[in-house]
């Protein structure tokens, strides 16, 4: 951060900027880390050092901190970018949390983090910091296709870019898992207890679905090593929830206004959050509990919940909103019939749900759409809309398929099936062409090519992308034949007719 002096000026009377090198002479009103940062040492590393963690995990640890203390800061590592670390370990780690509501922004100081790593310059010193006997907890946030791993058969993908890599060259890892593995390997040859492994990504059953892939590549590696692991390794799953825009200059801006200093780690978030996981650490954690995080004994329903209810709603709007022209989640939520459609779909969604003790899914539904109505935070629909054929697994066609099975009806589902295949077109309903940000962009894009408009090629196409629509719902003649007709309306007659013709009057 560089505080603006000013005591200090220039000849020429401008403002002069220094870097900040601790907490002093941060402006009242903000919020600044209550323990002596340098007396606790580094127990947890952080794969995936993007703002979703910084607005989350690292704050829970900020507070966890504050009131038991604990060796447990975050050594974070990104697998790709180097500009963040490079803020980051510009300010001594510290950043910038705004947290934006109807009431207002508020700053606070995180000083949880403890230094930040770019594996891809420096995977030396990534690899060092996951063999520290120190490093008890690894926890990750690197979206759901970094892991390269199966969601059906939980095995490892070979064709996916960092997991060929590393099978090939294992003791030169790009990617998490191998890194992981590679760690792992290393702390069992010395004796090292092994560390928890704690995926923060929004995918079922998380942890179950890592530990699948990590047992999986390190057999191909050395079977015992797999024996080990399965034997000695945690890997709790956890719920995550806080709704994270990508911070533009607008932050940095409002962050230097409120603390006295230039950020460029400056992130914005918003007041909600939440925080579930699975109590199964082996070698201890910091007192989340006492920062607000939720520890239970299985946290797949409160997975199910937030995947279906918030990320479906949430993706259905992405491909909605942003096919009619608006940019923003909180513009999309202006418009009544948009409003009616998601309200529906997370009815639908939470009648696939088993009840959960102490959470009742229609205020959880009303709830969310304050949430998205949050005229505060500026979350881009685009943003949401990336990596669709990542997300509609989880948030979609899970649902589809269990109401299919139940002889209930998935109508609402194959709606948002309908919606990200009309996105796919690649043209807003104003005539703006927009790029399709998916790990499949090529192939969605040939699928497009060879159709042109016509809903039940561009359907069958869509339908036929290997792998991504489980046979049970490529099956379901009846259902199909909703997306098509869905899909038929939304290029014939537009969008929100489609919405208008499945909402109640
Ligand atoms: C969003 C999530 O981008 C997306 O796909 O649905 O990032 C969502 O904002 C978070 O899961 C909220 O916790």
């Amino acid at each position: 951060m560089t505080r603006v002096k000013d005591e200090a000026r220039s000849g020429r009377g401008a403002a002069i900027s220094t870097r900040l090198t601790s907490l002093e002479g941060v402006l009242s009103g903000v919020q600044t880390p209550s323990y002596a940062r340098d007396e606790l040492g580094t127990g947890i590393v952080h794969i995936g050092l993007g703002a979703f963690h910084r607005a989350h995990q690292a704050v829970y640890t900020d507070d966890a901190l504050a009131r038991s203390g604990g060796d447990w800061r975050i050594a974070g590592i990104s697998l790709r970018s180097t500009e963040q670390v490079d803020a980051l370990n510009a300010q001594q780690s510290l950043y910038t949390l705004l947290v934006r509501d109807e009431h207002g922004k508020r700053a606070r100081i995180i000083g949880s983090l403890a230094g930040a790593i770019a594996a891809a310059r420096d995977p030396v010193a990534a690899r060092q910091a996951l063999e520290r006997p120190q490093t008890r907890i690894v926890s990750l946030t690197i979206t759901e296709k970094a892991y390269g791993i199966d969601r059906l058969t939980g095995r490892v993908i070979e064709t996916h870019d960092a997991i060929c890599h590393d099978l090939a060259h294992p003791d030169e890892p790009v990617g998490a898992v191998g890194m992981i593995v590679h760690a792992l390997a290393c702390r069992r040859r010395k004796g090292i207890a092994p560390f928890t492994v704690l995926c923060c990504d929004n995918l079922p059953e998380n942890g179950r679905l890592l530990r699948a892939g990590v047992i999986d590549y390190a057999r191909r590696v050395d079977a015992g090593l797999a024996r080990w692991i399965a034997d000695e390794v945690s890997f709790p799953s956890t719920m995550v929830d806080r709704i994270t825009p990508a911070a533009d200059a607008g932050t940095r801006r409002d962050a230097h206004r409120l603390t006295g200093f230039e950020d460029a780690a400056a992130i914005e978030t918003e007041a909600f959050s939440q925080w579930v996981i699975e109590d199964t650490f082996t070698s201890g954690r910091p007192a989340w509990h006492l920062a607000g995080a939720l520890m239970v004994d299985d946290v797949a329903p409160y997975e199910r919940m937030k995947l279906r209810m918030l990320n479906g709603a949430h993706s259905l709007l992405a491909y909605t909103g942003h096919v009619m022209g608006f940019r923003y989640v909180r513009d999309a939520l202006q418009d009544t019939e948009i409003v009616s459609l998601l309200q529906l779909h997370m009815a639908h969604a939470a009648a696939t749900l088993n009840p959960l003790a102490n959470l009742d899914f229609t205020q959880y539904a009303f709830d969310l759409i304050a949430r998205f109505r949050n005229p505060a935070i500026a979350h881009a629909l685009s943003q949401i809309a990336m990596d669709g054929t990542e997300k509609l697994p989880q948030r979609i066609m899970a649902p589809a398929i269990e109401r299919i099975r139940a002889g209930g009806d998935a109508g609402v589902f194959a709606f948002a099936v309908a919606a990200w295949m009309r996105y796919c077109m690649g043209v807003t309903e104003t005539g703006q062409r927009y790029e399709i940000n998916d790990p499949r962009a090529q192939e969605i894009a040939t699928a497009m090519r060879a159709n042109n408009s016509d809903a039940l090629s561009l359907a069958d196409a869509l339908f036929s992308l290997p792998g991504l629509f489980p046979d049970e719902l490529r099956q379901a003649a009846v259902w199909r034949g909703e997306v098509v007709l869905q899909l038929k309306t939304m290029i014939g007659s537009g969008m929100r007719a489609a919405i208008v013709a499945v909402i109640p009057t």
